[in-house]
Parts: C-alpha cells; structure tokens; sequence
C-alpha cells in the first residue's frame, strides 16, 4: 500500500522541527515519507511533488517552513491533496514571519495552519492521522487511546517543582 502521509520541508534546517511531526506519526503508526521541497531553491521539485501527489496516493501534506513560508501555500495551489501549513520559528523574527507567510492565503487555496515551531509540527502529525482516521477504525483507536493518554497524564493539581 502506498504511504499516504507526506512531510515536507524547505531545509535540511527546518527538519528538528518537522521530526515532531514524524515522531507522532511513528508513535501511531502512521507510514509517512519526508522531503527537503524548497518553494525557492528547488521549484521544479516542488512542482512535480504537487503534480503527482493524487496519483501516488498521497492522502495528506505536511508542510514545513519559515521566514519567507511559500512551500505550504504553493503545494496547496498545485495539489487538492489537503495541505498542514507548519510556520517554523525563525531566528530573525521567531516565526511570526512564518505564520503569516502560511496563515493568509487567499480564498480557494486553503492552508490548514498550525502554531509556530514544535507544538505546531507534532499538531501536524496529529491532524494528519485524525484525517485518515475517519477511513482507519484501527488508527481511530490508536489515536483515542494516544489522546487518553495524554490526558491521563495530567496532575489535578500543581506541585511545586
Ligand atoms: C526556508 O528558509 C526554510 O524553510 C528554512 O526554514 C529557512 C532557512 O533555511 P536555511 O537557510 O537554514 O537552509 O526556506
């Protein structure tokens, strides 16, 4: 069966970020690809990732970047395959730059935008697996008892640390 679950990402550099994203998808289950897509520095690569998503039975695109964020919003006008905008924090401006670089697209080419840097990639990875969860009832569990979990994992009351 083909991977259903792609992230990509503009730099090697934007990858320890992504890796929450992939890690998530590792502690689900979930088979994912990962790939280096600059928007600017490699577009033709970019173009066919787009052009040949559907036919390769991608179900989902996780897409990383920061400062100048186009690789989120370009695949999303170049693929119907659903597109998670991951703004990466960025030295320069913390990512603010990169969140509204992915956030405002314009009408008919929607980005689903998640929160600047590491919260924000491992989101990634757990909206994409809700996604196919909706056709995956064994996912469906995994994802419950993922969430069960976490939510058992939290104290009623604070302690002094
Ligand atoms: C963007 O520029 C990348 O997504 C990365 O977040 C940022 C910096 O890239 P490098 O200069 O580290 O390769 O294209």
């Amino acid at each position: 069966m083909s991977v259903k679950v792609g992230i990509i990402m503009g730099s090697q550099s934007d990858w320890t970020t992504m890796k929450e994203a992939a890690e998530i998808l590792d502690e689900l289950g979930v088979e994912y690809e990962a790939k280096i897509v600059s928007a600017h520095r490699t577009p033709d690569r970019l173009w066919s990732y787009g052009k040949t998503a559907v036919e390769r039975g991608l179900h989902v695109i996780i897409a990383g970047a920061g400062g100048a964020a186009h690789l989120p919003g370009m695949m999303a006008s170049k693929t119907r395959v659903p597109v998670i905008g991951v703004p990466v924090q960025t030295r320069a401006l913390s990512g603010v730059d990169s969140l509204y670089s992915i956030v405002q697209m314009p009408k008919g080419f929607p980005v689903a935008t998640m929160a600047i840097g590491a919260a924000g990639a491992a989101n990634a990875g757990l909206m994409a697996a809700g996604i196919l969860a909706v056709s995956d009832a064994d996912l469906a569990k995994r994802l419950d008892d993922w969430r069960e979990k976490l939510s058992a994992s939290i104290k009623e009351e604070p302690e002094d640390e």
